[in-house]
């Protein structure tokens, strides 16, 4: 009887132990956040198209404060920031590519800066 009882606390205590080690990836909507001290580094889709998107973006990203690199990749349309997070979120990096005209995973471009885009770069736009 008494190892029974000792197996049914193993078996409640067990799990506590695992859930409560530190997670170190937090999930935002649409991003992954990785934080190491105050810098983060969040992944999230960037529409576009060709190699002068890819200039507008990452100079839209790097135009907000704390921003510390900016990289989207054309192929796989991948974004990804790094930014101090006393300075920034994830969200305002969302809004200043959409600002500039381009569809991220969260949020949905500006129509003005659409259409002010060069022909070769108005990317098909997301039905948001
Ligand atoms: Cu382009």
């Amino acid at each position: 009887m008494k190892i029974l009882i000792f197996i049914c606390i193993a078996i409640f205590v067990a799990p506590y132990g695992y859930a409560q080690q530190p997670a170190n990836k937090s999930a935002v909507t649409g991003s992954t956040v990785t934080t190491v001290a105050n810098s983060q580094t969040a992944h999230f889709q960037v529409w576009g198209n060709c190699g002068m998107c890819k200039k507008t973006i990452e100079k839209a990203a790097k135009s907000v404060n704390g921003v510390q690199t900016a990289n989207w990749n054309m192929d796989t349309h991948e974004f990804t920031v790094v930014f101090d997070n006393t300075e920034t979120d994830v969200e305002k990096v969302h809004k200043a590519i959409a600002l500039a005209g381009y569809d991220t995973d969260l949020v949905k471009s500006d129509d003005e800066a659409y259409s002010n885009l060069p022909g070769c770069c108005q990317y098909e736009r997301r039905k948001m």
